[in-house]
């Protein structure tokens, strides 16, 4: 358990076979975060070179990283809030603490590169659906969502980017079918396989490996290392916990998902050795989640609060960015301050747009899923049979 460095005495009781109760210390893992994200320091499996240690930063570019990773904190914020308020309901994970992540890989990907990732996917969805209205009014179960209000957190698509899935490691084998679909169309694209460190250890992701490294197909499979798996520590789950070197025959990179130039660093390098035709590589990011599991989890009876607070304080990714933007001089205070004053009232108008629409209609429930349908249809908690009329197949007017 290489970042544990204290196991505190609490103890706590359990049952034993016999009748009798046994003490067990309770194991409250607290994260040396100077040693978790070791910040530029990439780590190498099967390859003799790495990233750029160096990283160019513009103008232009920090305010842009600045924005987009701003934003999709303050919409995870809103997101939360309307939870709270009952006006969100069901699965509903954030994304809040790892944006640096989203945001470091996109600035990399070019237009015909896809995407898919797992329920965590709201980063993804800020950056590549047409609007924020689209994510916020699908979460509420409204039409206008990006899935018309029938997907909900978890299912949310928009422009390359084949979503937003539910089971846990479900979409790995998925992304290699996108890398197969680059491979066969000769698309010059990469399919992005983005899951998480509770899913690294399922037998589908080895044999996705297997294929993924069999045809040499373009997949960069980035495992986002969160430090959990729900209320698990990674140290606890794995027998071995660098999930960069899973593969015997696949090189894998690891990198801090804390520091966006790390991260787009990685990329990079990543895209490059697939481009010179080396095949899949996997890519690590360390990263943190600050929020519990989902909206249902506090997040505390397994990690100190005092774990997420330093993770915030030392290694937040966008005071990190902030921080190298002044110190560097690219950016004054007031205009990293007009950028965040922008994405607030963006963020305040989508919420408020997407809380007015309407749910979808009665019409709507098989459209696009079934070939056929009943005349009449029963829904949950309603005593008659009613006439049902369907839409078959989803047409354009929202
Ligand atoms: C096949 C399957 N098993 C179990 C679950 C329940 N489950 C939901 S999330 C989760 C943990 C996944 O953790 P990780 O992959 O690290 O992703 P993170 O939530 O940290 O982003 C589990 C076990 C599931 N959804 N699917
Ligand atoms: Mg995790």
């Amino acid at each position: 358990m290489p970042y544990v460095n204290k196991v505190s005495k609490n103890m706590f009781r359990r049952l034993k076979p016999n009748g009798h109760f046994a003490k067990f210390p309770k194991r409250y893992l607290v994260i040396n975060v100077d040693e978790l994200f070791q910040s530029n320091v990439y780590k190498l499996h099967l390859l003799e070179e790495g990233p750029s240690t160096t990283s160019e930063l513009v103008k232009d570019k920090a305010l842009e990283y600045y924005e987009q990773m701003d934003e999709i904190r303050k919409l995870e914020n809103s997101i939360a809030q309307l939870y709270r308020e009952k006006r969100i309901r069901g699965f509903c994970h954030l994304y809040v603490g790892q944006e640096a992540v989203a945001v470091g890989i996109n600035s990399v990907m070019r237009p015909q590169d896809t995407i898919i990732t797992s329920y965590r996917c709201h980063g993804w969805a800020a950056l590549k659906c047409d609007s924020l209205v689209e994510i916020i009014a699908e979460l509420i179960g409204n039409k206008s969502g990006a899935s018309r209000g029938k997907g909900g957190s978890m299912h949310i698509y928009g422009k390359q980017f084949y979503g937003g899935n539910g089971i846990v490691g479900s979409h790995v084998p998925l992304g290699v079918g996108i890398g197969f679909k680059h491979y066969y169309l000769n698309d010059d694209a990469i399919s992005v396989t983005i899951y998480g460190d509770g899913a690294a250890n399922q037998g589908q992701v080895f044999e996705s490996f297997n294929i993924a490294k069999l045809h040499n197909l373009p997949v960069i499979f980035v495992v986002e290392n969160n430090q959990y798996g729900l209320g698990t520590a990674c140290s606890r789950s794995s027998a071995m916990d660098e999930y960069y070197r899973q593969s015997t025959y696949i090189p894998g990179v690891r990198a801090n998902g804390m520091n966006i130039l790390s991260v787009i660093e990685a990329t990079k390098f990543c895209f490059k050795h697939i481009l010179d035709g080396k095949g899949p590589i996997i890519l690590e990011m360390m990263t943190y989640r600050y929020f519990g599991h989902s909206m249902s989890d506090p997040g505390t009876s397994y990690r100190d609060k005092n774990e997420v607070k330093e993770v915030r304080d030392k290694m937040d990714c966008i005071q990190l960015l902030k921080k190298i933007i002044l110190e560097s001089n690219l950016a004054t205070e007031e205009e990293l301050k007009a950028v965040e004053s922008k994405i607030k009232e963006k963020v305040a108008k989508a919420t408020a747009e997407a809380l007015n629409g309407q749910p979808p209609p009665l019409e709507e429930l098989t459209a696009d899923t079934y070939a056929q349908w009943p005349d009449k249809i029963r829904m949950p908690r309603m005593l008659e049979w009613v006439p049902y009329k369907t839409i078959a197949n989803y047409n354009t007017s929202k």
